[in-house]
C-alpha cells in the first residue's frame, strides 16, 4: 500500500501542469480574471486606502508626501536627524505633520504605556529558545488582547460610531508595548540572562527600543532604526500583512489579534522575512566569492541562484516597477556615513544593485527587476552588530553565528497596521507580498 505522500507524488506533477496551462492558455478568460483568481488581488482596484499611495514608478507617498519630503518635515528625536516613528504615525493617522511638541507628547504617552503585563513576560520567557522570534512575537501580541479595551467595550455594548476610540486605545497600547516585547524575545533567544534596562520616559519609541535591545549607546544604529521603522510605517493596504490585519479586523477581532495575524503573514520569506533572506544570500555570496569581487563574479552568482530555481531575495515587487525609494533612502543613509561605506556586506549590496537588474531583465520572468527595501535593510543591521538570524538548513532550524532579530526589529513592519486593524476590509481577496 502507498502512503499518502506516495499517492500525492503521483498526482501532483499533473496538477502542476494543469495549473501552468490554466495560467498560460486561459489567463485572459473573463470570469473575472483568472490571473487574479490564481495570483491574488495585484492590480485590482478593490480597496479603499487613505494613508499612503504606492505608485508603481514613484513608490510610496504618505498622505501625499514623498520619502524625502517626510524626511524634511517630520520631527526628529532630540539630538537626532531622522524622522521618528511617532511623527510618521501621527502623519498617517491624522493626515497632518505633527509639531515637535505633539510628536514628543506622543513619545511620552507611548513610553508611559510601554511595560508588559507580568503574565506576558512569563509567557514569553517560557518559550523555547529554538522557537522562531516571529512566532514568539505573534503569540506575545495575541496574549496582550487580555487587556483589550475594544473587546471589553464591545461586550458592554457600543455603537459602531464609537468603535474607533476603543480601537485607538488598543492600538496605542500595542505599539507602546512592542519594543519591550520584541526586545525581550531578542534577549531570551540570543542574549539570555542579560538585564534589560527600564523604559526611559524621556526617550522616543525607537530610542527606547534600541536601548532595550542593548544598543542604546549606538546613536548611529538608533538613527538607522528610526528611519527604517518610519519608512515601514505604511505601504498601501494590499500587501499581505496589512491586508491580513484588515481581513481579521473585519470580523471585529480586536486589534491585538488582527495585528498578530498580520505578523504571521509578514513572517514568510517572500514578505517580511526577505531581509533576512537577503542577508543570508549576501553572506553566502561573500563566503563563496569574497568581498572584493568583480561585477562578472556577482553576475555568475546571480545566475547560479536563478538556475537553481530560487528567487533573488530583495528584488521584485507586487506593485513597484522601479527601485524602491525606501531602498534608496536606506542606501543614502549608508552613503552619508563613512563607517558604513567601509562595510564589506554593504559594499556587496551596492555592487549587487549595479548588476542584478540587468541579470533579472535577461532572465525575463520578474515584472520588476529592481531592488525592494529588503535588499539592504537587514544587511545594515548586520553591520551594526545585529548579526543574528535563523536559517533553515537541512530541514532544521539552526542558529547562524549567535543568530531572528531582523523581523522582530521591524516591529511587525507597520504600526499603522495596528491602528487600522479593526477597520472593515473591503473584500476577501488574497493579499500579495509587497
Ligand atoms: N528572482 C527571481 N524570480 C522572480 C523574482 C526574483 N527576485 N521576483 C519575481 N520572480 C518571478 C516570480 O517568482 C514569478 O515566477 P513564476 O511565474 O514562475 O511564478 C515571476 O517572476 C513573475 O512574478 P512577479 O509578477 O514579477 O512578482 P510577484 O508579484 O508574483 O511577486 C515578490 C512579488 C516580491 C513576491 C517577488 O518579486 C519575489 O519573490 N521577490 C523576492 C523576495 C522578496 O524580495 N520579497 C520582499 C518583498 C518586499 F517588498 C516585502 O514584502 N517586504
Amino acid at each position: 500500500t502507498k502512503s499518502l505522500k506516495e499517492a500525492l507524488q503521483e498526482v501532483i506533477p499533473a496538477k502542476q501542469e494543469q495549473l501552468r496551462k490554466l495560467k498560460t492558455e486561459h489567463s485572459q478568460a473573463v470570469v473575472g480574471d483568472v490571473e487574479n483568481i490564481i495570483g491574488g488581488m495585484r492590480g485590482l482596484k478593490a480597496m479603499l486606502w487613505e494613508a499612503s499611495v504606492l505608485d508603481p514608478n514613484e513608490g510610496i507617498r504618505f498622505h501625499g508626501l514623498s520619502i524625502p519630503e517626510c524626511q524634511k518635515v517630520l520631527p526628529a528625536a532630540p539630538g537626532g536627524k531622522e524622522m521618528t516613528a511617532e511623527s510618521m504615525l501621527w502623519l498617517l493617522m491624522t493626515g497632518r505633520v505633527p509639531t515637535e511638541a505633539e510628536s514628543r507628547q506622543l513619545s511620552r504617552e507611548l513610553a508611559e504605556k510601554g511595560d508588559l503585563p507580568k503574565f506576558v513576560e512569563q509567557l514569553v520567557d517560557s518559550f523555547p529558545q529554538t522557537l522562531h522570534p516571529m512566532a514568539q512575537l505573534g503569540m506575545g501580541v495575541a496574549a496582550l488582547n487580555h487587556d483589550s479595551a475594544f473587546q471589553a467595550a464591545y461586550e458592554k455594548g457600543i455603537k459602531k460610531s464609537e468603535y474607533w476610540t476603543h480601537t485607538l486605545e488598543d492600538a496605542l497600547n500595542l505599539i507602546a508595548r512592542l519594543p519591550a516585547l520584541a526586545a525581550r524575545i531578542y534577549r531570551n533567544v540570543y542574549k539570555p540572562g542579560t538585564p534589560m534596562p527600564a523604559i526611559n520616559k524621556d526617550l522616543d519609541l525607537i530610542g527606547n527600543y534600541s536601548a532595550l535591545l542593548g544598543f542604546g549607546d549606538n546613536h548611529s544604529l538608533t538613527e538607522y532604526l528610526r528611519l527604517y521603522i518610519a519608512l515601514h510605517g505604511d505601504h498601501e493596504g494590499g500587501n499581505a500583512s496589512a491586508h491580513t490585519s484588515h481581513l481579521v479586523g473585519s470580523t471585529l477581532a480586536d486589534p491585538y489579534l488582527s495585528y498578530a495575524a498580520a505578523l504571521f503573514a509578514l513572517a514568510g520569506p517572500l514578505h517580511g522575512l526577505a531581509n533576512q533572506e537577503v542577508l543570508r544570500w549576501q553572506l553566502a555570496m561573500q563566503a563563496e566569492i569574497g568581498s572584493d569581487v568583480s561585477h562578472e563574479q556577482i553576475k555568475e552568482y546571480l545566475w547560479k541562484t536563478l538556475k537553481s530555481g530560487q528567487v533573488v531575495p530583495g528584488y521584485g515587487h507586487g506593485v513597484l516597477r522601479q527601485a524602491d525609494p525606501r531602498f534608496i533612502a536606506l542606501q543614502e543613509f549608508c552613503d552619508s556615513r563613512p563607517e558604513l561605506q567601509q562595510s564589506p556586506v554593504i559594499g556587496l549590496v551596492k555592487k549587487t544593485y549595479e548588476v542584478a537588474p540587468g541579470v533579472l531583465k535577461e532572465h525575463g520572468k520578474t515584472k520588476n527587476p529592481y531592488p525592494n527595501v529588503d535588499a539592504t535593510s537587514g544587511c545594515v543591521l548586520h553591520h551594526y552588530g545585529l548579526k543574528e538570524f535563523k536559517a533553515i538548513l537541512h530541514g532544521h532550524f539552526r542558529c547562524l553565528e549567535s543568530p531572528g532579530m531582523p523581523h522582530a526589529v521591524c516591529l511587525g513592519s507597520s504600526p499603522w497596521v495596528a491602528v487600522g486593524a479593526a477597520k472593515i476590509s473591503v473584500n476577501g481577496c488574497i493579499g500579495k507580498a509587497h
